[in-house]
């Protein structure tokens, strides 16, 4: 009896061993051990062979790669929740499924968020470096003062998994929660929160202390706080983004924070990663971290697992369970 061919999956990046080698047992998988991100001409290498093709955040899988995919390509399997990387219009009009990885980032990433609210309200990276570079003289009452938590207002933009487990941490800190959401959340979640909807972001906005972004990158979002809205926050402001970059206007961000328009930020994400201005490398006020807000071994060991589910169950001949489609967004 002649076995069944087993589908060509390829993976852009460098996964867990365990869910490479697991991935080896099942598909015929093609590896990317240097782990370089891809090129557009290896991307394109790889849909016109692959039946399957897992990416990460750092493929563009937009139309011009998907045009020039092969009729064998039938899933995308990103490896990561966000999909503002893959054209799922495209893909969807190809006949091509999505899947992603949903849910098993969502602690991984509010603990970075809680993280980031507390570096920069606290300076700890500034002190950090502070005692790094040798020059620390010793402690002063009025030196390296940051802004007390407990008793201030948390703003949150986008309240779905991440969003509400920031929510309970910093409930834990003492601050208030508030929140805009296209949807408002359930009221049993509003109640276990306390959190305060707000339908006008302007208006939420102009009333925190910390800003948090937890909402996805689409059209909608794409640079929803704007110059405009930035302008709306008090000086005395702190924001946090662990979602993606291209969610605020990044430019008039920097120049805020130069001029003292808001008292900080703590960024995990950046509008053309992995480039970050120089300017906004050049102030003390912020805290930069290089995309790590999901980085655990056991995070991405349970995304690599989701990855193997959808696929294998979509080689099967059933509906994954992490489709994603425009809609949904
Ligand atoms: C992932 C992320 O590490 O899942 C996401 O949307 O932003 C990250 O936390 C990355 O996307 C992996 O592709």
């Amino acid at each position: 009896m002649s076995e069944k061919k087993k589908p060509l999956v390829v993976v852009t990046r460098k996964l867990p061993d365990v869910i490479e080698t697991r991935m080896m047992e099942l598909f015929d998988t093609r590896l990317n051990i240097e782990d370089a991100p891809m090129s557009a001409e290896q991307l394109i290498e790889a849909v016109r062979v692959a039946d399957v093709l897992v990416p990460t955040v750092t493929d563009r899988i937009d139309a011009r790669i998907l045009a020039e995919a092969g009729p064998q390509l039938r899933l995308v399997a990103s490896f990561g929740t966000g999909v503002d990387h893959i054209d799922l219009k495209t893909a969807r009009q190809r006949g091509i499924t999505v899947t992603n990885t949903p849910g098993v980032l969502t602690e991984d990433t509010a603990d970075m968020t809680m993280a980031l609210i507390l570096a920069v309200s606290r300076r700890i990276a500034e002190g950090e470096r502070l005692v790094r570079s040798g020059e620390w003289n010793g402690w002063g009452p009025t030196t390296m003062l940051g802004h007390r938590l407990w008793g201030k207002r948390l703003g949150i933009v986008g309240m779905g998994r991440i969003g509400q487990a920031l929510a309970r941490r910093a409930r834990g800190f003492g601050l208030s929660i508030h929140y805009h959401n296209r949807r408002r959340v359930h009221p049993e979640v509003e109640a276990e929160l306390e959190a305060t909807y707000w339908d006008s972001l302007d208006q939420m906005l102009a009333r925190m202390d910390v800003v948090s972004v937890n909402c996805p990158h689409t059209p909608a979002t794409y640079h929803l706080l704007s110059a405009r809205r930035l302008k709306l926050m008090r000086p005395h402001c702190y924001l946090v983004n662990t979602a993606r970059g291209e969610v605020i206007d990044e430019n008039a961000l920097t120049r805020m924070l130069e001029k003292g328009e808001l008292a900080g930020a703590g960024l995990d994400v950046f509008e053309h990663e992995p480039a970050v201005s120089p300017k906004l490398r050049n102030l003390e006020n912020v805290v930069l971290l290089p995309h790590m807000g999901s980085a655990t071994i056991e995070g991405r060991i349970d995304m690599g697992e989701k990855v193997i589910i959808n696929v294998k169950t979509f080689v099967d001949g059933h509906a994954p369970p992490d489709r994603v489609i425009e809609a949904m967004l």
